[in-house]
């Protein structure tokens, strides 16, 4: 039997667990006041909790039962979160009390930055040694040829929406997380990946008129990837642009940064400026990707015996 462990960012599934879940994620800083109640805010603007947890649920779900049709009986699925409970570490545990001895660990999410994926395949590492547990982890999947076709099916959705005297003047922007801006000049993959998604969808749905841009910056002093969505919307705005069509291609579900840092905060910057923003649908547990998911995880692990 082998094991297959999903992981993705994790959320508080209680507005009771915010306070924790924000100094897990500021590496056991605890927030000040200011900055947790501007969190409560906004978890708060999004109906008071993420769908994250139950959305993962449902890709680890879709993507076992897509496992147990390429391979019958083979696999055993496990979600672990990066920030909240189950952890990563209690995945791996569960899989180790499963009796299983190996697997491939997936994060839900396309490009690989030392430190984003990097962290997650850090703690996998550890937690299986450990637990006496042989685990691959696969470090990214940005030009999957179904993320690539999906995607694209969805920028042409979201620009066939816009009407249709706006159609010919909307420029698509593809989004991803921002990091620190120290990930360029340590040679990570992170901004190039997110580009190649952004050449290859874009090119997929025949769109002409599309830029990288960045969201979701962390709130410290120190420089992040840009240009921000929201400033590239402004400039876009002050050149004539009359709509854009943001596609948030380093998440694969609806959560907050995709419901409040899009849906709400760039929303209303672009209402602002006087020009239309539509967001792409969400993958979430869409089918055809839990199924090509299935099989980079088959090919991923180690060859039947
Ligand atoms: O729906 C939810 O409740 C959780 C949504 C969520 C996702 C997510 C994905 C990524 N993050 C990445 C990097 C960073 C870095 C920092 C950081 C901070 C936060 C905070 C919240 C948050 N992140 Fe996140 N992230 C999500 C949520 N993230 C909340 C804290 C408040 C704030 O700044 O907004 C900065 C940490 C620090 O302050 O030291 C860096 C990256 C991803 C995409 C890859 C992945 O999904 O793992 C990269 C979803």
């Amino acid at each position: 039997m082998m094991g297959l462990l999903v992981m993705s960012y994790g959320t508080p599934d209680d507005p009771d667990e915010i306070a924790a879940y924000y100094t897990h994620v500021r590496l056991g800083r605890a927030p000040s006041p200011e900055a947790l109640a501007d969190l409560r805010r906004r978890y708060m603007a999004i109906g008071g909790v993420s769908p994250l947890s139950e959305r993962t649920r449902a890709q680890a779900q879709g993507i076992g039962r897509a496992l147990d049709r390429l391979q019958p009986g083979r696999w055993k699925t496990f979600v672990g979160s990066k920030h909240a409970w189950p952890f990563i570490e209690d995945g791996v545990s569960a899989m180790a009390a499963a009796g299983i001895r190996h697997g491939v660990g997936l994060v839900l999410a396309p490009h690989y930055s030392a430190l984003s994926i990097g962290t997650y395949v850090d703690r996998v590492r550890d937690a299986a040694a450990q637990a006496d547990v042989t685990l691959s982890v696969i470090e990214s999947w940005h030009l999957l040829p179904t993320l690539v076709e999906l995607l694209a099916e969805r920028l042409t959705v979201a620009l066939h929406s816009l009407p249709l005297d706006l159609q010919g003047n909307a420029e698509v922007l593809v989004t991803a997380h921002s990091l620190p801006a120290r990930v360029a000049d340590m040679g990570d993959p992170y901004p190039a990946q997110l580009a190649e998604t952004a050449g290859a969808i874009t090119r997929a749905a025949g769109v002409k008129r599309w830029r990288v841009a960045w969201q979701s910056a962390g709130r410290t002093p120190e420089p992040w990837l840009g240009p921000d969505v929201r400033e590239v919307v402004r400039y876009l705005a002050a050149q004539g642009t009359k709509a854009v069509v943001v596609c948030p291609a380093g998440f694969t579900s609806d959560h907050l940064e995709v419901l409040y840092d899009i849906d709400i905060e760039a929303l209303a910057v672009a209402e602002a400026a006087g020009l239309v923003l539509v967001r792409t649908d969400s993958l979430n547990d869409d089918p055809r990707l839990m199924d090509a998911l299935a099989e980079l995880v088959v090919s991923s692990g180690p060859p039947r015996s």
